[in-house]
């Protein structure tokens, strides 16, 4: 009787000890989970352009409980992608240039990437983005992980204030070099004539 008990007993404490352990573990994946496996990306879609730039835009939703942040965007569609910003110069115009340290999104926040605010920058189509294609992207956060999205091209007339390279192709020849510069000058350039810094 005395030994059937202490049976009872042991076994009671054993499966406590797998229920808390299986608590714990829950929750430290959850802490140190890839930031990849913490963004839902939709609403996708890119601009459809016969050469020089376009941008990608979407919705990039945080769903866990710690800020993630994009370092860089690739895709087949571009040799060089930047992470862009708009903003508002000392004229009053609206001009893009590569945002500081990526896009960063705070915990259970979403990001939406528009014309006019922060978007996916192609530099340089390798060739035509037609209405109707599938642009595929990666996305990579700071702890290396890596998301993949692919983007359906639309038409879209709007917005084109903020594509300096739209009506000016000679601007886009030379411009990867500026880009180098890192100061959005060459970006800026046939919006804000003159008005480098
Ligand atoms: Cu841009």
């Amino acid at each position: 009787m005395n030994k059937l008990k202490k049976t009872m007993i042991t076994l009671a404490a054993g499966t406590t000890l797998l229920a808390l352990a299986a608590c714990g573990g829950t929750g430290t994946q959850q802490a140190g989970q890839p930031q990849a496996e913490s963004v839902q990306i939709h609403d996708t879609w890119v601009k459809a352009a016969p050469k020089g730039m376009s941008a990608a835009f979407g919705t990039l939703e945080n769903t866990s409980d710690s800020p993630v942040t994009i370092t860089s965007v690739t895709t087949p569609a571009s040799k060089e992608v930047q992470l862009h910003e708009t903003v508002e110069n000392e004229s009053g115009q609206m001009v893009m240039r590569e945002k500081d340290g990526g896009f960063t999104i705070e915990p259970g926040k979403s990001l939406d990437l528009k014309p006019g605010a922060d978007h996916i920058m192609l530099m340089d189509l390798g060739k035509p983005i037609v209405s109707g294609d599938n642009v595929d992207f990666v996305v990579t956060f700071t702890d290396d992980s890596t998301q993949k999205f692919t983007a359906p091209a639309k038409d879209y007339s709007g917005a084109n204030e903020n594509y300096s390279g739209d009506d000016n192709s000679s601007s886009m020849d030379h411009g990867d070099m500026d880009m180098d510069m890192g100061d959005g000058a060459s970006m800026s350039g046939t919006m804000d004539e003159g008005h480098g810094k």
